[in-house]
């Protein structure tokens, strides 16, 4: 083992809090199986044995949208070829084969559409609801309500009141991409700052919402702006308590303005490995197989993911920059990944309450 991934190994061992440069250091770190074998103690520590899934759907409402950023191949301008934007009977129509599969998620992320009014996200979300008070409601990033306060003129505080009020459950970790702003005015020029996006996000939780936190890797970001995004992630965890799960997010260059290659397997799996050990206060590491590629989900089960995601069933953000994975997979292709190897699958629903388990052998 690396002298330096020792000592970082020795603090993990310890309950130790882990500093930026053991984060760069583990970043930079061709030890990939000790790297590894630290995240999985950590996790172990927190999860045990259970590796979550969870039965849901994605519905990519629209893919209209103003900011046009540099890494995104889902995106259209109004009017130009390929831009949707989904009936209300559309998105129920999915909503229902979601309930016919017995999801308790729906996780609805989109553009940002110049003509749709914010009435428009209540009266989607008050219907859902109503129609469907078994599902969860994750929706909007924080990106996505930011917008909603601009358009309807009113504080973001009053705007995730409004969206709690009618069925909003809570927020996907989607928009995050890099904080550091040399970095991000790169790639996402339009987008709300990454101090914005964290002020959102307190606000979301101090209105007693969680949400998730994602991290866009494997572009131009350096592993110094990598470090610094999960040292903002992981103190603003300290003070709020609200993120749920931090999923790491493998760039796709097909069809993007990015020219850049496909990130490897090692990178994966670092990213996993260093946001468990290094966030510290977040109790679960998500892999999201439709990056990933389902392979290399299952091995990060010993990287310290304790999460695979859902079933999803259509996912449109990463399949249109040239994701190879399928968009569904069954509860059966789920439990058997997660058994195989070696942990105790259990169904959660989105706030990680226990829906099933499946020890040994009853499926
Ligand atoms: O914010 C866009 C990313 C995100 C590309 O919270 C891309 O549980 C790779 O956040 N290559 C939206 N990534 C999806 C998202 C998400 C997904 C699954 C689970 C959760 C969760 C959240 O997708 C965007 C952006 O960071 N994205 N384009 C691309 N070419
Ligand atoms: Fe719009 Fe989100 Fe794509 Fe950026 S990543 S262009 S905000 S849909």
């Amino acid at each position: 083992m690396e002298a330096e991934i020792r000592t970082i190994g020795d603090k993990v061992d310890a309950g130790r809090r882990l500093s930026e440069e053991d984060a760069l250091a583990l970043y930079r770190s061709r030890d990939l199986v000790s790297v590894g074998e630290m995240a999985d103690i950590a996790n172990r520590r927190k999860n045990g044995d259970r590796v979550y899934f969870i039965v849901n759907r994605h519905i990519n409402h629209t893919n209209i949208c103003v900011n046009r950023c540099q890494f995104c191949a889902f995106s259209r301008t109004k009017g130009e070829p390929l831009a949707y934007t989904m009936t209300m009977d559309e998105v129920l129509r999915r909503a229902d084969e979601a309930r016919a599969q017995k999801a308790t998620e729906l996780h609805i992320v989109g553009g940002l559409h110049p003509d749709l009014p914010f009435d428009f996200f209540l009266v989607l979300l008050r219907t859902l609801r109503e129609r469907y008070p078994e599902m969860h409601l994750q929706a909007f990033t924080a990106v996505e309500i930011d917008y909603f306060s601009k358009i309807a003129g009113l504080p973001l505080d009053e705007v995730i009141r409004m969206m709690k009020e009618a069925g909003l459950g809570s927020l996907p970790g989607g928009g995050a991409e890099i904080f550091a702003p040399e970095i991000r005015n790169r790639i996402c020029p339009e987008k709300i700052s990454g101090d914005r996006w964290l002020e959102v996000m307190e606000a979301v939780h101090a209105s007693g919402l969680r949400s998730n936190a994602t991290m866009l890797y494997g572009h131009v970001e350096t592993l110094e702006s990598r470090v610094d995004h999960l040292r903002r992630l992981r103190e603003l965890q300290d003070r709020t308590g609200g993120f749920q799960s931090f999923i790491p997010l493998a760039f796709h260059p097909k069809n993007t303005q990015i020219a850049k290659g496909y990130t490897t397997g090692l990178e994966d799996l670092l990213a996993l490995a260093v946001g468990r050990l290094y966030l510290d206060n977040f109790a679960h590491v998500k892999s999201f197989w439709i990056m990933v590629g389902p392979k290399l989900a299952q091995v990060s089960l010993h990287f310290g993911v304790n999460d695979i995601d859902g079933t999803v069933v259509e996912e449109r953000i990463t399949h249109a920059a040239g994701a190879q994975a399928g968009q569904e997979m069954t509860v059966s292709e789920l439990v058997t990944m997660i058994r195989q190897a070696g942990r105790v699958p259990v169904e959660r629903d989105t706030l990680y309450n226990v829906v099933r388990e499946w020890p040994e052998c009853q499926s």
